[in-house]
């Protein structure tokens, strides 16, 4: 098992698709710091998006030319930047015939599931950039590095919450008495979490026609902020969303306990979901990227460490706020999804570990941790941006226009 970029003679190239990201500026960094030759290709849209939104990070972030700047100043080490857009086919051909990656990690999509529900524009738009995106990436690496591997970013939502276990991608049927490995069933309840099962089918295919060899990293919620590198200098700080668009619940948790906002269970908060810490997001990009898929391979892992229901993750948020002389309160907001609020999961994640993935499980100095840096950014809280906003049953074709 290859553990580093520098372990063979030449530092191996790593695209990091979406690098300006959560995920990815995170990723990036990692990887350039453990030796790989690392590209970020990012067109920043999300930063646009806040703009749009009138939303921003909990903390204050640098722009992507500032942040790169400061990591050579720190370290030495240099990461190239292409900004544009991978809908965007000769854009991405350069980018690809210019830095010969060995990897691409494709994180460059439209995410959140409340932004592709607030109408039919942006439902179009999340699964116009998220699958005409992926497939371009396929194509470039068809034309320009048959060798290179792919490594999507999925999600543990493309599987929905069924009432038998999950599986790590594939499963085995026996019906009227012959038996085959399938793809497991997708049941994806957002237009977000479907341009995700859309993707995976689209990388399985050309795996299969064209021999592409890829790893579809099935990944969970990820909560907390800070890694080794983006520790270093606060100019090299991640962003943290906690609104109602692109907040996710447990980082939403914090933040809210630490403003003394009752913490947003929706409905009757039985939701439950994988969650990992975003230290083993960069982990398994690396082990996935160190342990590559065969040619042809379309390899699934499931990529999160513990699983939460929404009413835990409160009580869990409650606890480490009385330690830390916060009052924290839960409210029952009206469910604005349309998901299942009690049910069975239990979703497999042992392909990671496998290959040497030690957890950071949630802990109580974790959260200590977490709800600490909260606190530390209180002020810059917008408490309107709360609240749920987006409902999945009220979009519309109408464009939906935020009023102040
Ligand atoms: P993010 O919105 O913070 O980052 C995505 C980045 O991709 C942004 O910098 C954006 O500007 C860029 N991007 C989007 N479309 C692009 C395009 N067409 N061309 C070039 N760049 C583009 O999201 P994140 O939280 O870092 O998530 C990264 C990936 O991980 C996503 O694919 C997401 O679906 C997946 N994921 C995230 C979570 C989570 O909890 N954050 C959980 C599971 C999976
Ligand atoms: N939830 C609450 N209260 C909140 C926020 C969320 O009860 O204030 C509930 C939601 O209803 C949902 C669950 O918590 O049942 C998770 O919601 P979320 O917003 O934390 O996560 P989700 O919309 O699923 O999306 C996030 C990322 C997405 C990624 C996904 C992984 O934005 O990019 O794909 O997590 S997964 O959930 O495994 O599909």
């Amino acid at each position: 098992q290859q553990a580093s970029g520098q372990s063979s003679s030449k530092p191996k190239k790593v695209m990091v698709i979406g690098g300006d990201g959560y995920c990815g500026w995170a990723t990036a960094l990692h990887l350039s710091n453990k030796g790989y030759e690392v590209a970020i290709v990012d067109n920043l849209v999300r930063r646009l998006f806040d703009h749009q939104l009138g939303l921003d990070s909990l903390t204050p972030i640098a722009s992507i030319q500032n942040r790169i700047r400061r990591w050579k100043s720190l370290t030495g080490k240099t990461i190239q930047l292409f900004i544009g857009d991978i809908c965007d086919f000769e854009f991405l051909s350069e980018a690809f015939k210019s830095f010969e990656p060995d990897s691409a990690v494709h994180f460059g999509e439209q995410r959140s599931a409340p932004f592709s529900m607030i109408d039919r524009s942006r439902a179009v738009y999340t699964q116009n950039n998220n699958v005409i995106g992926t497939l371009n990436v396929l194509f470039a690496m068809k034309e320009f590095s048959e060798e290179c591997h792919l490594v999507k970013l999925g999600t543990m939502g493309e599987y929905g919450t069924p009432n038998i276990d999950i599986e790590e991608g594939f499963l085995t049927i026996t019906h009227n008495g012959r038996t085959d490995t399938l793809p497991y069933p997708k049941q994806a309840s957002s237009f977000y979490h479907l341009s995700k099962v859309h993707d995976s089918h689209n990388i399985a295919f050309t795996c299969k026609a064209w021999g592409i060899r890829a790893t579809d990293l099935n990944q969970g919620v990820v909560y907390g902020i800070r890694t080794d590198e983006t520790a270093m200098h606060e100019e090299l700080s991640n962003r943290l969303d906690y609104d109602g668009i692109f907040g996710t619940a447990l980082n939403r948790f914090c933040v809210q306990a630490a403003v003394g906002h009752p913490l947003t269970v929706y409905g009757k908060g039985g939701q439950t979901r994988g969650y990992l810490d975003i230290r083993d997001t960069v982990q398994c990009v690396e082990l996935a990227i160190a342990n590559p898929a065969k040619p042809g391979e379309f390899r699934v892992f499931n990529q999160f460490t513990e699983q939460f229901s929404v009413n835990e993750l409160a009580k869990l948020v409650t606890a480490a706020g009385a330690k830390l002389g916060l009052d924290v309160q839960t409210k029952s907001v009206p469910n604005p999804r349309v998901e299942a609020e009690e049910h069975y999961y239990n979703a497999k994640h042992s392909k990671l570990s496998e290959l040497g993935l030690v957890p950071h499980l949630l802990s109580d100095s974790l959260l200590d941790s977490l709800l600490n840096f909260a606190v530390q950014y209180k002020d810059r809280v917008d408490t309107a941006q709360i609240m749920p906003s987006v409902s999945w049953k009220k979009m519309g074709a109408k464009p939906k226009t935020v009023s102040v």
